[in-house]
Order: structure tokens, then C-alpha cells, then sequence
């Protein structure tokens, strides 16, 4: 039997090297999209465990050229739409590149899905930031909460998602959508809230520095690990009908939270050590998530196997291995 092909794009980001591993061992053939970068040893460093196995092609989601060669060489069964410029807070700095890449980009790799392999299966990453601040009366968002974004970020993400679902609709194509609540990691970039603060106070800890700058510390998250939304967003796209999903744990925890769980393992004070800078701050917060699963749960049979406890309990263990 011939193997399945999946093309993963933004396949160097955490998302991509936990994808690429988890469909490895299902035994696809995996070949995904990586840019140029001047540190070359910066395009593939999450992709150490499985760069023999897998094919890069370079590429862009600016780049229409790119996008098209590489669809119509690997002739992929799926396809997983997760590049993107990840960080919400950069994104009001970058603003245009922001939205070029993660809503112009969607469209840029929908044409070239439709025009080339129409019958293959489509993913798209698709975010909770697109909310905003809208949270449903009991305290939860799910799929009707209405999309009120927050951010360039935000912004991009709503029409990335309007354009997936338009082109299901319009076109017939097997194209989902997978609203993924945080998710982190060891591979998680050491710019985002969890990782950096886990790696501080494994360095607090080790007495390689002594405070912990961060900036709105009463945000509330949905926290899940990444190991586990890879898993859920194979089974969206292989679910018979293309749908959308959200991807949460229904569980939400403060900047604050993370912090007093992190530095307690440690036998540490978070008060000790944490200061708040500006520079940290965004110029409009989203305030507070808290996912609804269910339907991923009961139409897909999704778990997740972390908590939030020992989705930073795997973090810290990494870190510590690293001082
Ligand atoms: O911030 C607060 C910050 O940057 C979480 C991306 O994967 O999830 C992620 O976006 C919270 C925010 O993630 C610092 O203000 C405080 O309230 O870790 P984050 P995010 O913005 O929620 C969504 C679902 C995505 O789709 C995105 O791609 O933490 N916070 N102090 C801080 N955040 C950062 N980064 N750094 C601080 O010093």
C-alpha cells in the first residue's frame, strides 16, 4: 500500500515537529515547508529527531511561486496550514507582515490546494485569540461565542478561518478548521509567557540571574500541551465530514497561577523574584480564556493526556536538564 503524504507548513515550528513525529509513526511520508534563514542551523533545530525522515522544501506563504512548485511536487493527501508569525504580542509591532502571512497567506496556499489536489484533506490552525474578549455568559468560549479580536494577530486568524470555512462551502473541498486553545511545550519559543517562565526560574534556581520580567500578570489562559492538539488536529482532518473543532482543556489559570505553580516546585517565591515591565504589555489584552471540548470530545473521542500541572511539570524537567 502506498504510504499517505501529509505537507506541513510552518513544519520547524513546535506544532510542525510534534506533527511531523506523531504522523511519522502512523507511516506517512512527511515532507513540509521551511524559509530561508541566515543561521541555517535555525530552520530545522526542532527537527533534529526526525530531519532524516522527513523532506523540506524551501518556501513562503508570501511566495505564491513557492507554494505552488511544492504542492504540485509532493501531491499531498493532507495538508496542515500551520505557518504563521505565532507571537501576538510582535504582531502589533509587524502588523502588515502579520496579516500577509497569516490571512493573506491562507489564501495563498487554499489556491493553490484548489487548483492542484482538490481531493486532499486541509487543516488550518486556527486560534483562540480569535475571541477576543468575548466570553459566553457561563464563563467559557466554544464555537457560536462571536469573534471580536484583539490584535493583528487575532485579526489575521478571523479571515484565515472565514476563508477556510468559505472555501469548504463554496468549492466542496475537505478544508477544517481546528480553533486550538495555548498550547506550549519544551519547544515552545522562550518569548512566550509559559517558557519563559519556566526557563527564569530553572535559571533563578541554578543562580544564573536573579528576576523575572514580565507584563500583565492577571491574564488567564487555557494551557494545554502541543503533544496532545497534534493528535486532535490528525483527527480533525480525518474526521468523514470537514468540520471545525475546538482544541481546549476547559481548565484556565492566571500568569500568576503559572507562576506560583513554576517557582513553588522549585521551592521558590514568585514574589522574590518577578517584576512587572511595560514593555511586556500589549496595547489591548485579552483577558481571560477558558475552552469549550466537548464536541471534540465526544464526536472525535479527543483526551488530553497533560494537565496543566504536568504540562509545566515536562518543562521544567527540560530546562533543568539544560543548566
Ligand atoms: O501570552 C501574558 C500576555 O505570549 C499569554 C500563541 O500561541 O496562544 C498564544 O498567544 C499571556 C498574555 O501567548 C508576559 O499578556 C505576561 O496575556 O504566551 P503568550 P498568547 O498571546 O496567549 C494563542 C492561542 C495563539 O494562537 C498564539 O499564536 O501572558 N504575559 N507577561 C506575557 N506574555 C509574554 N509572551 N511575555 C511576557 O513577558
Amino acid at each position: 500500500m502506498t504510504k499517505k503524504r501529509a505537507l506541513i507548513t510552518g513544519i520547524s515550528g513546535q506544532d510542525g515537529s510534534y506533527l511531523s513525529e506523531y504522523l511519522l509513526d502512523l507511516d506517512y511520508e512527511v515532507h513540509g515547508i521551511i524559509r530561508r534563514l541566515s543561521v541555517a542551523e535555525n530552520q530545522d533545530s526542532r527537527l533534529k529527531e526526525t530531519c532524516s525522515n522527513i523532506e523540506t522544501h524551501y518556501g513562503d506563504m508570501s511566495d505564491i511561486p513557492s507554494l505552488t512548485r511544492v504542492v504540485s511536487e509532493v501531491k499531498p493527501d493532507e495538508i496542515y496550514n500551520l505557518a504563521a508569525m505565532s507571537h501576538v504580542r510582535i504582531s502589533f509591532d509587524i502588523p502588515h507582515y502579520t496579516i500577509q502571512t497569516n490571512a493573506m497567506g491562507v489564501l495563498n496556499i487554499l489556491e493553490a490546494y484548489r487548483n492542484i489536489v482538490p481531493k486532499a484533506k486541509f487543516y488550518q490552525a486556527s486560534s483562540s485569540e480569535m475571541f477576543g474578549n468575548s466570553v459566553d455568559e457561563d464563563g467559557v468560549q466554544r464555537l457560536t461565542t462571536p469573534m471580536t479580536p484583539v490584535s493583528p494577530y487575532g485579526c489575521a486568524k478571523v479571515l484565515g478561518f472565514n476563508l477556510v470555512r468559505h472555501y469548504r462551502h463554496a468549492y466542496g473541498l475537505h478544508a477544517c478548521n481546528g480553533i486550538l486553545f495555548n498550547h506550549e511545550s519544551p519547544r515552545r519559543g522562550a518569548n512566550f509567557v509559559t517558557n519563559k517562565v519556566v526557563k527564569t526560574a530553572v535559571h533563578i534556581k541554578a543562580g544564573l540571574t536573579d528576576k523575572l520580567e514580565l507584563g500583565n500578570m492577571d491574564s488567564k489562559r487555557d494551557w494545554g500541551h502541543s503533544k496532545d492538539y497534534v493528535r486532535a488536529m490528525h483527527m480533525i482532518v480525518n474526521h468523514d465530514v470537514p468540520d471545525e473543532f475546538i482544541v481546549a482543556t476547559g481548565q484556565t489559570n492566571s500568569v500568576r497561577d503559572l507562576c506560583e505553580y513554576v517557582f513553588s516546585k522549585l521551592d521558590l517565591d514568585y514574589k522574590e523574584h518577578v517584576v512587572q515591565n511595560s514593555k511586556f504589555m500589549r496595547p489591548e489584552e485579552l483577558n481571560y480564556l477558558k475552552g469549550d471540548p466537548s464536541k471534540a470530545r465526544e464526536v472525535l473521542k479527543w483526551e488530553p493526556e497533560y494537565t496543566f500541572e504536568t504540562l509545566l511539570d515536562d518543562m521544567i524537567e527540560y530546562w533543568q536538564t539544560k543548566v
